[in-house]
């Protein structure tokens, strides 16, 4: 077994309860209809697949708008968020790639916590790549939605407005000065204060567009590096521009193209600081035959080592804990 291979493990939380709009939680099954499994057997490595995380029995939801939302829907999250943060713990601590499959990106809330409570055993300060449109740094009292999937990242980073009613094992697990947002173009106005006052890093499409990926990427990566920690990585399909990611249920004009996103992947892989991936947002219901199911595919492939030119996957990628010294 050479030291770039990796076992990789699947888990699919198949839910939309953290979003208005419905079809996400149908992600899961669309990423492995256009083949991810066997995109990274291809690249050599051992995958295992989970199955998926979802709610027993769905409830249906009749009556007025106003009557449906709110706790029925966080009771789902919530429930969701505890199975993947222990199911994600577990194969953390098999010495496993954990990549998670959304469903809407409250999921995040589960997958991040499992990866802080893993690292938090081993010392090693966990950073976050928040690669999305949007910085999903709302709290009750800021979102203007009231949807949980624009809130995760404050519940992580342990935002004082969360009542007991969110309590669980994400709060606060997170510390909001090791968060990296990029991509970012639709950042509601309360929110930006909070991403600004807790010490964020927002790298929005401005950014991208003056100082170019390579040199954001860089500076993101070598962060992570010095401090010995664990990246990880959570990418929502509508980071990607609407016109080659039409797939999502909040999509926002002047994304990141299909070279700059590959980019971002290509770089992750040769840093091999990356240890855990979300994907995230994406709705079937709404994609063009396949097509922003099979670029989410083809962007895990490239954070796995697939390459245009030469030996696939690359020679500094994933050393494995143990050979890290770990
Ligand atoms: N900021 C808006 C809100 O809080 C929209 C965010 C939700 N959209 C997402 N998350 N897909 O990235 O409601
Ligand atoms: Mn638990
Ligand atoms: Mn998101
Ligand atoms: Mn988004």
């Amino acid at each position: 077994n050479s030291p770039h291979k990796r076992r990789i493990d699947l888990l699919g939380v198949a839910t939309a309860s953290g979003a208005s709009v419905r079809g996400c939680g149908m992600g899961p099954e669309a990423l492995r209809v256009a083949g991810l499994a066997e995109a990274l057997i291809d690249l050599g490595h051992e995958v295992a697949d989970h199955g998926d995380l979802r709610r027993p029995a769905p409830a249906i939801d009749a009556g007025p708008a106003s009557l449906r939302l709110p706790d029925a829907r966080r009771a789902d999250v919530l429930d969701l968020a505890e199975r993947a943060s222990d199911q994600g713990l577990a194969i953390l601590e098999a010495g496993n790639f954990p990549v998670f499959l959304g469903g809407d990106h409250s999921i995040a809330m589960g997958t991040v916590s499992a990866v802080a409570r893993h690292c938090v055993t081993k010392g090693k300060p966990v950073f976050v790549l928040w690669i999305d449109a949007h910085a999903d740094y709302n709290t009750p009292e800021t979102s203007p939605s009231g949807n949980l999937h624009g809130m995760p990242l404050a519940l992580l980073c342990g935002e004082p407005e969360f009542d007991d009613s969110y309590r669980g094992d994400w709060l606060g697990r997170i510390d909001p000065r090791n968060v990296t947002v990029i991509g970012a173009r639709s950042v509601d106005r309360e929110e930006r204060r909070l991403l600004a006052s807790r010490g964020v890093e927002v790298l929005d499409m401005r950014k991208i567009d003056e100082l170019g990926v390579v040199a954001l990427m860089r500076t993101v990566i070598e962060r992570v590096r010095k401090a010995g920690g664990h990246l990880h990585v959570s990418l929502d399909v509508d980071a990607m521009d609407p016109s080659i990611a039409p797939g999502g249920g909040t999509l926002v004009p002047g994304g990141l193209s299909y070279r700059e996103a590959h980019l971002i992947m290509e770089m992750l892989h040769d840093s091999g600081v990356a240890g855990s991936l979300d994907v995230v947002e994406l709705n079937p219901f709404l994609d063009h035959g396949g097509q922003s199911a099979t670029l989410l595919v083809d962007l895990v492939a490239s954070l796995f080592g697939r390459q245009i030119m030469g030996e696939e996957p690359g020679p500094m990628a994933f050393v494995t804990e143990d050979e890290a010294g770990a």
